[in-house]
């Protein structure tokens, strides 16, 4: 059932036909459920009946990260709470983070978009799918295992962390597929050859997503885990991973398009661009009921394929996105915006200045995640106490607010280099395009 091939191999004329349906209704009802949507409609003189079909698209308003902010945390939701089931969250550019809520159909229909990839990838009933991707609110780890379960696969469930643990559980339980972030899977493979296990690994397939990474990963992955190495895309506004989802092939991300629309367009005017040109990937949700999103800017940046896949799918597929057009990093995994840090030096306020300087490296498979922060005149720099409680007392608030570690070092003021009066925030020393 999870091969659904009708589905999968729709003609594209007739994918285009149930894409129109959908989207009249998805609309219809959040003109009429969600006030924002409205409001937005309205200011443009749009009526829901003026949306007659996919081609009407880009008429519709853009809706954008800050919304998710602003009417945080339900205030975009388009059912009564009471049929939203479960609810996940990503982080926001500062203090609060974005809330998404999933209706049982939801749940479903986001399983089924990973059950597809887990299908085409040769994984079933016969599998044993450890998911390491983090459990909780962040969508990898129960979007994973949702796929895992209804493939009818033995889901490990094991989370992310602990790597001795992971490598013991792997072998023990036999998993023969992985799911987790391409650089925690490298981290793994490193482990796993120095410990000298590689012999007792069952694994084949890894489905691994969340971050940015490249051809050369792949390979040296598939290299220390024997396994073949597949992406998988997606994000929390969205529904969480699955959005887009390699086959067999390894040539591409199919975007299952019987639910999302994707659009690439100008990040800086919003024009909508032909497929195969590079742009910000946009999407529209036509089946979410719970938090549906019309023309998401999703600031990845991207390029659709249009040519047909050799898999017989016809469902557009996305080549790897190659940046932001926003600040956002993902370091470890994780989303982060420079704003958040921001926010953390100006509420600590005494003893530093809210200039800093983020520095993020890829070490032995692991990202390194330094700040800078310049200290304030009055401070001295061989005042070492007040250096070091300050350093710590930064450290611990940076944790509490993106749930990752940071060196910090205080740095003399003015030292930060800046380029026409502006300090440069982010060096990025990663090379991940
Ligand atoms: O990272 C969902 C996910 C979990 C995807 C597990 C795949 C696997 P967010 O935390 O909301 O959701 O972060 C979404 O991560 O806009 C991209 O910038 C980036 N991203 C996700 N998958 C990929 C990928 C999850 N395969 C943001 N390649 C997105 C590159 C990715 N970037």
């Amino acid at each position: 059932m999870m091969w659904q091939k009708e589905i999968e191999t729709m003609p594209r004329s007739e994918l285009k036909k149930l894409q129109s349906e959908r989207l009249v209704w998805q609309v219809k009802r959040m003109y009429e459920n969600v006030e924002l949507f409205r409001k937005r409609m309205d200011e443009k003189g749009l009526k829901p009946s003026d949306i007659k079909s996919v081609d009407d698209l880009s008429k519709l308003p853009f809706s954008y990260k800050q919304d998710l902010r602003d009417y945080y945390p339900y205030g975009l939701f388009a059912v009564p709470m009471n049929e939203i089931v479960r609810v996940h969250a990503s982080s926001g550019t500062t203090g609060k983070k974005i809330v998404v809520g999933y209706t049982k159909n939801d749940l479903e229909a986001w399983n089924n978009c990973v059950a597809r990839m887990m299908t085409a990838i040769g994984l079933g009933k016969d599998d044993f799918i450890q998911v390491s991707y983090g459990y909780g609110l962040f969508t990898g780890g129960l979007g994973a295992h949702g796929g895992a379960e209804t493939v009818g696969a033995t889901t490990i469930p094991v989370s992310s962390g602990n790597t001795h643990n992971q490598i013991q559980t792997m072998i023990d339980f036999g998993a023969t597929a992985l799911c987790c972030t391409p650089s925690y899977a490298l981290y793994l493979g490193e482990a796993i050859e120095e410990a000298g296990l590689t012999d007792k690994l069952r694994l084949k397939a890894g489905i691994f997503g969340a971050e940015p990474w490249t051809e050369d990963m792949r390979v040296a992955i598939e290299q220390k885990l024997h396994l073949k190495a597949y992406d998988i895309y997606g994000l929390s506004e969205i529904m969480g991973p699955g959005v887009a989802c390699e086959c067999e092939e390894q040539a591409g991300m199919h975007v299952w398009e019987d639910m999302f629309i994707p659009e690439i367009v100008d990040p800086d005017t919003g024009e909508q661009l032909p497929y195969g040109e590079q742009g910000e990937l946009v999407f529209t949700t036509i089946t979410k009921e719970g938090f549906p999103l019309i023309r998401y800017r999703t600031h990845d940046i991207c390029t659709l394929i249009p040519e047909p896949c050799k898999c017989g799918r016809t469902h557009i597929r996305m080549k790897k996105p190659c940046g932001r057009s926003d600040d956002m990093l993902i370091i470890r995994g994780v989303n982060v915006f420079p704003s958040q840090i921001e926010e953390v030096l100006l509420k600590i306020g005494e003893g530093i200045t809210p200039n800093y300087q983020i520095i993020v490296d890829r070490v032995n498979n692991t990202d390194t995640f330094d700040i800078n922060v310049e200290m304030s005149e009055g401070l001295f720099a061989d005042d070492i106490r007040t250096v070091e409680t300050l350093e710590k007392n930064i450290t611990a608030k940076i944790r509490e607010v993106l749930g990752i570690g940071a060196k910090v070092h205080l740095v003399n003021p003015k030292s930060i280099t800046r380029s026409e009066g502006k300090a440069k925030r982010v060096i990025d020393n990663r090379n991940l395009k």
